[in-house]
């Protein structure tokens, strides 16, 4: 399928490409647009794909690339395709601010829990830029109204990230401690041994603690706020694995990453039933 990987691993007949252009202009149409420039001289199409990476002001400024003049060199289209390719690494929101070409929200520093202070940023450019105001992203605010008004009913806050296989808990926007910090850390250890049971098979262990002196100071985040709103238990969970594929996990480790966390979160949500 077009969306692994691999598919720009791979040489393509003219037929994919055109193929390709076809599902990539209609994916993203606020993105690519196709213009058709041409023909060529057995009557087959010229197309160019007109690429937005950034918002664009009103001096539109454009750089060509043609890819393929000569036709053996296969590695020339396969570059095109490769550059207009989406960036699998992207990580925030797809959000515009008006006073920056920068793209993007980090939503985990959107919600509002100490909300920009040491850990964030308030450059749009940043990978975690916390946005103009809290919940300022439709997304975080979705979020947000909804467990506003769910809040008695919601017990259990799970959040689910990757990767580094840690179990956190509030707080990552300042290091000082929750309140029943003690239960909190119980449960992931009760977690942790239950996920020790099918650790003879995965040899995988999650390491555990709040989020602010386990990993790094982290304000805006979605497990803070819930935890703020009154929703006791509140976790973060970073999946698999440790770094070895990190963000690109192979669909051949998905059973394994999912299970393993499915023990934690069976453990976690007795605990909480019980009380
Ligand atoms: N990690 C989280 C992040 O947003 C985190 C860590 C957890 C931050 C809880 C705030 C609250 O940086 C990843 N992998 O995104
Ligand atoms: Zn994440």
């Amino acid at each position: 399928p077009r969306s692994s990987s691999s598919y720009y691993e791979r040489y393509h007949s003219l037929e994919d490409i055109y193929y390709w252009i076809n599902r990539t202009t209609q994916e993203h149409p606020e993105m690519v647009k196709v213009v058709l420039i041409g023909s060529s001289y057995e009557k087959r199409p010229l197309y160019a794909l007109k690429v937005h990476f950034k918002k664009q002001k009103q001096d539109k400024k454009a750089i060509w690339i043609d890819c393929g003049i000569h036709a053996r060199e296969w590695i020339s289209p396969a570059f095109c395709m490769w550059f207009v390719q989406n960036n699998r690494m992207w990580r925030k929101n797809r959000s515009y601010s008006t006073d920056s070409s920068c793209v993007g929200v980090d939503l985990n520093r959107n919600f509002d829990a100490n909300w920009c202070t040491e850990g964030a940023s308030d450059k749009p450019c940043s990978e975690i830029y916390c946005g103009a105001f809290p919940e300022s992203e439709p997304e975080s605010e979705a979020v947000a109204n909804f467990l506003r008004s769910h809040k008695d009913s919601v017990q259990l806050y799970l959040t689910i990230h990757s990767y580094s296989q840690m179990l956190l808990f509030p707080y990552s926007c300042t290091l000082d401690e929750a309140e029943n910090h003690n239960e909190l850390v119980s449960f992931l250890v009760m977690a942790q041994e239950a996920a020790q049971k099918i650790r003879r098979y995965y040899r995988n262990t999650y390491k555990y603690g709040a989020g602010g002196k386990t990993i790094y100071l982290a304000p805006g985040g979605s497990d803070d706020w819930a935890y703020n709103l009154g929703i006791k238990y509140s976790f973060t969970f970073e999946l698999q694995d440790r770094g070895r594929y990190g963000f690109l996990l192979p669909p051949s480790h998905i059973s394994k990453a999912c299970n393993e966390a499915l023990i934690a979160v069976k453990t976690i949500a007795l605990r909480v039933i019980e009380k």
